[in-house]
């Protein structure tokens, strides 16, 4: 019976451990004119719940704001450390940086 109740102990701590790894934190890298690489409009994915950590990587200042999508947000303007949010509202974001424009530094979240 002892070891019924300690095998049913473990599996309920195992089980606590699962919840949080569930929710995942995706780096996205903010450049010198550009969100994740320095060409194009990347595409980035997370799920419902998941956190996303924008890092400053360049020395001009940037920000990121949702210019489209089922949530609006937005960073101050910085030139280096991070920005966090977590998305819960499932959809396509169109990100900006407003000091360099949609046309030179965009990108899309998909939260699904
Ligand atoms: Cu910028």
């Amino acid at each position: 019976m002892r070891k019924i109740v300690l095998s049913l102990a473990a599996v309920g701590a195992l089980g606590a451990a699962a919840v949080p790894a569930l929710a995942a934190t995706k780096t996205v890298n903010v450049g010198d004119n550009y969100f994740v690489k320095s060409s194009g409009t990347p595409t980035v994915t997370v799920k419902s719940g998941d956190r996303v950590r924008w890092r400053w990587v360049g020395d001009s200042p940037h920000n990121v704001v949702v210019t489209k999508g089922p949530a609006k947000f937005s960073s101050p303007t910085k030139t280096s450390g991070t920005y966090t949010r977590k998305v819960t509202k499932k959809g396509l974001y169109t990100i900006v940086c407003t000091i360099h424009g949609a046309s030179d530094q965009s990108m899309k979240l998909r939260v699904r």
